[in-house]
């Protein structure tokens, strides 16, 4: 059961020292959800900080404002913890203890939990974004998104909708990119600080990668790598990958698109997309992980040839049933 906005909205009131918890390799919903968030709560006289594991991805640090922080280990103790665009500590496991210190927890988030378990939840896996459940919970405590957070808020929205292409956009999407436009966003520039403002290095990994893709039964199926081997070689983080999985998805006839990206030793994180039927959540459940029915994800303690075949053998049951 979800708690309400009111309660949510009661809590952050009463707290004085607030972190927010993006889940690991954070993306423009998880950033730009956390900074609107952070700047929201900052603006109410809070001492509030996004905490995250690793620097952010570059085309997303125009939204940092100094909000952003890796904390060290004698950082002090929040007075409440609420975790954004995730509902579990897994999620940002580095940072667990520090999101446990505080002693009540919150969750914000989109993704499906079936047994959410801080203090108080609220997740709606039919909102397109944690954004959207954001700019809610905004609206809840009557706050008017300063331009910057509604910059933040159309990351987030834009980002998890694949710019407004996938199914997950619907009217209350564009309702509410349309009451950002109230705050005096630029989208166009805001679009360009984040689609054009890529390194060579990361378009070089990209192309590496889907270069090695490998489409598999009948087609259906898109799969490719990216190793620490490839990062190395072309000088990227792993977060550069990040659009690998929809290049390979975009070709015709593929319903099932995979990236297996090797974390470390014996690490990989599996990302999954599908189209339009397939429902790759049911691929990563049966593996561990969670997620979306178009887009999931898990991570297998095995190397990138184990977790191809695991995958490809969890994969084949969803293309022929
Ligand atoms: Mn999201």
């Amino acid at each position: 059961m979800n708690n309400s906005f009111t309660e949510i909205a009661e809590k952050l009131g009463g707290a004085g020292r607030i972190y927010l918890f993006p889940h690991e390799n954070p993306d423009g919903d998880a950033v730009g959800s956390t900074a609107a968030l952070c700047s929201m709560l900052r603006d109410m006289g809070k001492e509030c900080y996004v905490m995250i594991e690793e620097e952010l991805p570059e085309n997303l640090r125009f939204m940092d404002d100094d909000m952003f922080v890796i904390p060290e280990e004698n950082v002090e103790r929040p007075d409440l913890s609420v975790a954004v665009d995730c509902s579990e500590t897994s999620r940002f496991s580095k940072l667990k203890d520090l999101f446990l210190s505080g002693g009540y927890t919150i969750s914000i988030d989109h993704h499906e939990n079936e047994k959410p378990s801080f203090d108080m939840n609220y997740i709606d896996p039919g909102a397109a974004a944690a954004g959207d459940l954001i700019y809610k919970l905004m609206k809840e405590m009557d706050h008017i998104p300063s331009k910057k957070e509604a910059e933040a808020l159309f990351a987030a929205i834009t980002t998890d909708t694949g710019n407004f292409q996938y199914s997950n956009t619907t009217r209350e999407t564009h309702s509410i990119i349309c009451d950002l436009y109230e705050s005096g966003i630029d989208i166009s520039s805001v679009s360009t600080e984040i689609y054009e403002n890529e390194s060579p290095e990361k378009i070089r990994l990209i192309c590496r990668a889907v270069s090695e893709m490998e489409l598999l039964f009948g087609g259906k199926l898109a799969l490719t790598r990216v190793t620490q081997d490839m990062l190395k070689e072309t000088g990227t983080v792993m977060s550069d990958a990040e659009p690998v999985i929809k290049e390979i998805r975009s070709v015709r006839g593929v319903e099932i698109a995979i990236v297996l990206k090797e974390r470390g030793p014996g690490k990989v994180f599996v990302s999954m997309r599908s189209k339009s039927y397939a429902s790759v959540l049911e691929i990563a459940r049966e593996l561990g992980g969670g997620g979306h029915q178009k887009a999931a994800g898990c991570t297998l303690n095995m190397t990138v040839d184990e977790a191809e075949e695991a995958v490809l053998k969890a994969a084949k049951k969803q293309l022929e049933s």
